[in-house]
């Protein structure tokens, strides 16, 4: 599901009264589900895109495709905190987590600048671990993770281990699905994500080795920043690595 609103804004040019359309993102959601369910999450998807705290979009794409690919069964990440209580804790947290695997200073500062500064995009920026480039074809658009499910066993004690700590979300469990995918990808290194959502503080970095590790207070109260970053290997195949995150069918759960 993409939901979306078309808003019309001035042009930079202080001269010019030219103005224009800019499609702006409102929410999106994926899954991988039985044919049972579709009317179920169909009807959950929409009802989602309409009561989005960043407002009502004027647009909702809901696309359903039979997967003919068998889907691949990848590990769930374990999720811990990084303890901080301020947006500064928070980026000393980012670049001590993202510096630990291996991505350099360079591509911490260029990944926090994407998803703290400038428009939301719809998917994630890629960006090389050691010079920092940003190598996604495309900048608005970014790479969506797609086709990603979860095992019915493993959402039940998911979602048993969440409410012992109080986040039993959906909002979480999507972003440990779609963090799991990611770092099961090869020539991802890590992951940084933080919500676009104003009301949601909480974001996270991730790697196959850190696991999915939630970083609060990352952003201050009523920001409309975000976004997400996946930071490959400098010499990584770029075609295959956005070819395994859109379209391999995966389902996480151990
Ligand atoms: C989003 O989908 O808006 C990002 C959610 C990040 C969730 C972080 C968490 O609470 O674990």
């Amino acid at each position: 599901m993409r939901a979306s609103k078309t808003v019309r804004r001035k042009t930079l040019s202080v001269k010019s009264r030219k103005t224009k359309d800019t499609e702006i993102h409102i929410s999106g959601a994926e899954g991988l589900y039985e044919f049972s369910e579709i009317e179920r999450i169909t009807k959950n998807y929409f009802l989602r895109a309409m009561s989005h705290p960043k407002g009502m979009p004027d647009k909702v794409v809901i696309t359903i495709e039979k997967i003919k690919q068998k889907p691949i069964i990848i590990p769930l990440l374990p999720v811990s905190t990084f303890q901080c209580n301020s947006p500064d804790e928070a980026r000393k947290g980012m670049h001590k987590l993202l510096s630990g695997v291996g991505i350099s200073k360079k591509a911490i500062q260029n990944g926090i600048r994407v998803v703290t500064f400038g428009t939301t995009m719809h998917g994630a920026a890629l960006i090389l671990n050691e010079s920092g480039i940003r190598v996604e074809p495309d900048k608005r658009r970014g790479v969506r993770v797609s086709r990603l499910g979860i095992r019915k066993d493993s959402e039940k004690i998911l979602s048993r281990r969440l409410r012992k700590e109080g986040i039993n979300t959906t909002t979480v469990k999507e972003a440990i699905i779609l963090a799991s995918k990611v770092a099961s990808c090869k020539g991802v290194v890590a992951e940084l994500c933080i919500s676009d959502d104003p009301d949601y503080t909480t974001g996270y970095v991730a790697s196959k080795g850190l696991g999915y590790v939630r970083i609060p207070h990352i952003k201050q109260k009523g920001s409309p920043s975000g976004g997400r970053v996946f930071f490959i290997k400098e010499r990584a195949d770029v075609k295959r690595v956005i070819e395994y995150l859109e379209r391999r069918p995966v389902i996480a759960g151990d």
